[in-house]
């Protein structure tokens, strides 16, 4: 008997999305449909992909359009439209285009394909998963945001080559937002089970620190146009896989709070158990005072710019 291929729907076509579409095609995990408005550079994109099939040896097949009519259907739906920053943007300079954009798609999701989950990738991060969410106005654990994922293994790998161990020994957790005001929980971070204040001096530990926070600038300014993608997508594609295999791993994604951790009405990066139905469970951990007052903070500045649009 043929077994059923689940079908992944990534909207937006650019360097993510692109990416992305290879990494869920590579795996054999899934179909895909990519849109995006640019539709013949969506096509061209899914033609090179194919002509790569034989020679990586998959039979999985991309479909590419500008017409939400072929998403339906979808287990998952990645939204990666949306522009990316230039040199010298901040995440948020690109709210109020991204926030047009978002919406919108959230719409035509909601119509399309109204049992999927949704996993936003557009930036500013934490601000477009919240309006994804109300514009979609899906149950809150159908809709959730890439980024911390990405920030925790920017950390490791920098701790890990700073410490020269190997980067599966390193477990690091960064909550609050994905931007200047992120959290990395240094109370539950371990290095071959030793608390990384006690193997790591405070000013490198400090310096890791900001260049975690800094990393995706520093990609932005050397790349001189477009921003990361090998890592966002790889992150992006744990979590479609961890949804279309229902493995129930724990990543911090964006997560709309309702109460959790004294919040609400926002999303933030908090750590969450993912499965078949998206958002199994989000974890509340202990933190320290400083590690609390640092995530209100976080969460602070997403409500002003939720405020702000
Ligand atoms: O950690 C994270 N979450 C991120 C987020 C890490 C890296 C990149 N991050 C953000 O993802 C970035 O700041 C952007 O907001 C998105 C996408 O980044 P990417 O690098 O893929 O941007 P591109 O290459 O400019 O691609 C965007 C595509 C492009 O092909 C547009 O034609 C398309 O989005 N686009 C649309 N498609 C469909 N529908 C609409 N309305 C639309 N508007 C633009």
């Amino acid at each position: 008997m043929n077994k059923i291929i689940p079908k992944v729907t990534v909207i937006g076509a650019g360097a993510v999305g692109a990416t992305l579409a290879q990494r869920i095609l590579e795996s054999g995990i899934a179909d895909v449909v990519l849109l995006d408005v640019a539709k013949n550079m969506a096509i061209a994109k899914s033609f090179d992909l194919l002509d790569a099939s034989s020679v990586i040896g998959h039979e999985r097949s991309i479909f590419a359009t500008d017409d939400y009519k072929f998403i339906a259907g979808s287990a998952v739906v990645v939204i990666t439209a949306g522009l990316a920053r230039k040199p010298g943007m901040s995440r948020d300079d690109l709210v109020k285009k991204n926030a047009a954009i978002v919406s919108e798609i959230s719409s035509n999701v909601k119509k399309m394909c109204p049992g999927s989950i949704v996993i936003v990738v557009t930036n500013p991060l934490d601000v477009m998963t919240y309006l994804a969410a109300k514009a979609a106005g899906f149950e809150r654990n159908r809709v959730f945001g890439m980024a911390g994922l990405l920030d925790t293994s920017r950390f490791v790998y920098l701790v890990a080559s700073e410490l020269k161990v190997s980067r599966s020994s390193v477990k690091a957790c960064i909550m609050g937002s994905h931007g200047d005001t992120m959290v990395p929980i240094l109370s539950k971070t371990l290095v071959d089970g030793k608390p990384i204040t006690e193997v790591l001096a405070k000013d490198k530990l400090d310096s890791i620190i900001k260049r975690t926070r800094d990393r995706g600038a520093e990609i932005v300014s050397l790349l001189g146009t477009g921003s990361a993608y090998y890592s966002p997508s790889a992150a992006a594609f744990r979590m479609v896989e961890a949804v279309l295999k229902n493995s129930r791993e724990t990543f911090v994604v964006s997560a709309c709070l309702k109460g959790e951790y004294g919040l609400s009405d926002i999303a933030i990066g908090v750590p969450c158990v993912i499965g078949a139905s998206g958002i199994n469970k989000i974890m509340e951990i202990e933190l320290t005072e400083d590690e609390r007052n640092a995530f209100r903070k976080s969460a602070a500045a997403i409500k002003e710019t939720i405020g702000a649009l």
